[in-house]
């Protein structure tokens, strides 16, 4: 098969760490046509063998409190360890403004000119304000050309941190400084999944403020996080200026801290295979309803018991009884 071919020439590029082919490769996961998504089905089967393991870390914060500006100076800090770095950008923001791939280009101006660095900003709204499926299988692809370190970046949108949780080995949250105690309405939920709080910005005028901002969260965070995965002192809430690079270097340090950390007590290879599980399962669901969505009948009968259900003249839970049988059938 002459497509199967072409999905092995762009699978074994992409381990050579091709940079044009990575693209082609996350465009192709990207894409919502049927035939692409077998093919991209193929090609993550053929990479995630490649038995490589880049450090995920998942990024977020609100628009504007500096993450573009935190990962370019990041990256940059890395590259100049020696290690390499794929950024996978899902910023609805940017989108909006029209030039998604622009909008944060020029603010990674120099990372995005370094050869040791991919910057991939990812202009699908398809699920949850952000974050797809598919951005996992992007994850893949990095993962396989073998960057050192691969960094998921998403705007505060509701689940959208969940889900990029799901996909990284920590998760990191930058705040702004804040005036006194409202913790910037940043919901419990996020501050459970983080395991570096980062507050941002904590240079000049903005110092006293980032200072207040660091020890409200840090009171706030021991209220509800004990979990045996942390090493002792995690999650930690930290200060950076990423305009003048203070502080970088310590979150690149507490990063490693709690990766070793988890290396050594199972937690990690854990977490991956309980990530790995969990997305099986979803993709199960996934596939279920695509497949139902694709049965002329069983849209047809959607339609009409969704009109019943809204008008109660049938419980959701019978309905959707009915449209299983339906699609049994
Ligand atoms: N003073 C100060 N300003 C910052 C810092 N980091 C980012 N900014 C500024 O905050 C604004 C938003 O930054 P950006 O990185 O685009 O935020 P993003 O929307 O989260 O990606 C820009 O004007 C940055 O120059 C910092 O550490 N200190
Ligand atoms: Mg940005």
């Amino acid at each position: 098969m002459r497509v199967l071919e072409e999905i092995r020439r762009l699978a074994s590029r992409i381990l050579k760490n091709d940079r044009r082919a990575i693209s082609k490769g996350i465009t192709l996961v990207e894409s919502s046509r049927a035939d692409h998504r077998e093919e991209a089905v193929c090609l993550i089967d053929l990479l995630s063998k490649s038995g490589n393991k880049s450090l995920r870390i998942g990024l977020s914060g609100t628009p504007g409190v500096g993450k573009s500006t935190f990962i370019e100076k990041f990256g940059l800090m890395l590259i100049e360890k020696g290690l390499s770095v794929a950024v996978l950008a899902i910023d609805p923001s940017s989108v909006k403004s029209g030039g998604s791939i622009l909008g944060d280009k020029t603010r990674m101006e120099k990372l995005s000119r370094q050869p040791q660095a991919f910057i991939r900003p990812s202009p699908t709204l398809t699920y949850l304000g952000g974050v797809s499926q598919r951005t996992r299988e992007s994850i893949t692809i990095c993962e396989a050309a073998g960057f050192d370190v691969v960094i998921i970046e998403t705007v505060g949108v509701g689940q959208s941190e969940t889900m990029v949780s799901e996909m990284s080995d920590l998760f990191l949250l930058l705040l702004a400084p804040a005036g006194g105690d409202d913790l910037q309405g940043v919901k419990r939920g996020i501050m459970e999944i983080a395991d570096i709080i980062v507050v941002n910005k904590a240079d000049g005028e903005l110092k006293p403020a980032a200072m207040r901002t660091q020890s409200d969260y840090a009171g706030a965070v021991e209220l509800f996080r004990d979990r045996a995965e942390d090493p002792v002192g995690f999650p930690k809430v930290s200060l950076v200026s990423s305009v003048s690079g203070e502080g970088i270097d310590k979150i690149w340090l507490d990063i490693q801290l709690v990766i070793n950390w988890r290396k050594e007590s199972g937690n990690w290879l854990k977490r991956r295979e309980e990530q790995a599980v969990h997305w099986f399962e979803s993709e199960v669901q996934n596939r279920i309803i695509n497949e139902m969505n694709n049965k002329p009948d069983v849209k047809k009968q959607m339609k009409i018991l969704s009109k019943k259900v809204a008008l109660n003249e049938l419980s959701p839970d019978s309905a959707a009884k009915k449209i299983i049988e339906l699609y049994n059938k």
